[in-house]
Parts: C-alpha cells; structure tokens; sequence
C-alpha cells in the first residue's frame, strides 16, 4: 500500500548499508533461518539449555544452533507482545525487515497486512520468497524502500516497529516517519542497543560494535527525547541487558561466532550499553 514510488537510498552512506546488506551471508544466520524458514537479523533472550554444550560433536552443533535461534525467536515473539491488539484487517510496518522474520512472525500471529522495507534488494527478494513459502504472500509485502522515507500511506497502520534496526538512521528523521505512517493511538515498538548516558560516550567495546555493522548505536537519553519531540509516548520499557546475556555467551562458545560476542558481552557487562524494549504510542 503506496501513496508514490518508494525512493531508495539517497546517501552515499545508504548506499554502503545498502551493498553490506546485499553481501552478507553469515553464516549464523543462514543456518538458523533454515530451521523453519524465519530468518533473523537480531539477537536472542532468556535462559540457555547449557546441556547443549555438553553434546557430542555434529548434535552439539545441532543443539546449539536450536538453542541460539529459539531465544532469537524468543526475542521476536516479546516484540509483537507489545504490538497491541492487532486484528487480521490490520496493517503493520516493519522498518528494516532484513530477510522478513519478523513480519513472518506477526502476520503468524495475527494474520495481519505487514509492510516490510529494506535498502538491499537481496534482502527484499528473499524476503519475499520466504514469504511465498509460508503461505503469507498475499498480505505480507516486502519493499526496497528508505525507512526515513517509505513512500507508504499515511496513517494506516496500526503497529509499527524497528528490531535493531534504528542505529543505521537519524531517530528525528525515523520516528517522524512512524508517526507519520501510524494511526492516532497506533503502538510503535523498538528493541535496540543503547549507550547508557551515565557510563558516557561510546566506550571500546560499543565502537568496536558500530565499526562491525557499520552503524551508529544512539544513547538512550537522545532515544526517548526523539520519541517525545514525534508524537510517540512511551508506555513501556525493559531492560533486557540481563536477559540477553546467556543467548551472547552461548554463541561465543559455539561454531557460529562471528567475532562480535566478547564485545557485546563486554559492553553489557561494564554498563557502557544496554538492550531495551521500548514501546510508544501514537499521540
Ligand atoms: C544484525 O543482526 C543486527 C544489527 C546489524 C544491528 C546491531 C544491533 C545492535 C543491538 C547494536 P544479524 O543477525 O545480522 O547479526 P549477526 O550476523 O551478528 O548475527
Ligand atoms: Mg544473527
């Protein structure tokens, strides 16, 4: 559902999120997305099954890889807790979709529309394809869209949300989208990675993360500020930087590690940075 052509990437940095986005192939992902054909581009939560590292060999890998994508799909079903009470009639926007699980996940869920947009047409096309194979393609729709500047209706949607999705953008330019694309009374929902304003500035560990991902971790502070000044007030927050442990120090001993966990693990341990769920609502 489109007001115009959606614009894509407009700047050279988009364009570089774009083209990672289009290559990466890693294989943490790829392989937990097999499972059961919900591909995740975000962390997991809650308590590991540490029996998993005790198996032997080939069903230890096995396990593990079970394990790290039942807390990552753990981590999805928290988001669309909070979407609100959703309805089959419903339309949702998922900015940032990455390869669709998520909006798999809510149209399971709800049977609902869902919108999905991504800068990398690799992505959007396996987006669709996925969703051809879960039976959702006629009402879920992938696009090769700017989340600051989707193109999509105004005011048509009654949920919306970014899963690790909000560090790649400006939060003025991306919460006034959302604001602009929800319903008056409409839930917005983020999980993300913040900075924690009373430990400082980036400290090495969240640095050695946005040069990983080549993004731009916000601090918390600035978060909720641009969540007020676009019309989006907040009803709930959870810190989920204890919960997210297990699932970083189960990756970081299995044969999937990217060479990112000592860093998350570090970074959440010495309170430079933290993981939350933030949900708002359209005012
Ligand atoms: C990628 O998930 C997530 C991001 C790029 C955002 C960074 C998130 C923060 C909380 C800072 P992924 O599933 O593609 O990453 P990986 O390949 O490491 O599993
Ligand atoms: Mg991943």
């Amino acid at each position: 559902m489109s007001d115009k052509p959606a614009p894509t990437a407009h700047t050279k940095y988009q364009e570089s999120v774009a083209k990672y986005w289009d290559y990466e192939n890693n294989k943490i992902n790829v392989k937990l997305g097999e499972i059961d054909g919900l591909h995740h581009h975000h962390y997991g939560i809650g308590e590991t099954d540490v029996a998993a590292l005790e198996r032997p060999d080939e069903m230890r890998e096995e396990k593990i890889k079970a394990e790290l994508h039942r807390l990552e799909q753990a981590q999805a079903d928290l988001l669309a807790d909070h979407l609100g009470p959703v309805v089959a009639d419903d339309r949702l926007f998922d900015a940032g979709c990455g390869h669709g699980g998520g909006s798999l996940v809510a149209f399971q869920r709800f049977g609902c529309h869902v919108d999905g947009v991504t800068l990398s047409t690799v992505q959007k096309d396996c987006a669709t394809q996925y969703a051809e194979q879960q039976g959702a393609a006629l009402k879920v729709t992938f696009h090769v869209a700017d989340m600051l500047n989707t193109g999509l209706k105004s005011q048509a949607y009654a949920a919306s949300w970014n899963n690790e999705s909000d560090m790649y953008v400006n939060l003025d330019d991306l919460f006034a989208e959302h604001a602009r694309l929800l319903q008056r009374g409409g839930r917005y929902v983020a999980i993300t990675g913040l900075i924690n304003d009373v430990y400082g500035m980036a400290s090495r560990s969240v640095s050695r993360i946005n040069w990983h991902y080549g993004c731009d971790v916000h601090k918390r502070a600035d978060y909720f500020k641009a969540l007020a000044r676009n019309r989006l007030a907040v009803a709930t927050v959870i810190d989920l930087t204890q919960a997210a442990l297990p699932y970083w120090r189960l990756r970081q001993q299995s044969h999937l590690a990217t060479g990112i966990e000592d860093d998350f693990l570090s970074a959440y341990q010495d309170s430079s940075f933290q993981y939350m769920l933030i949900a708002a609502d359209r005012i």
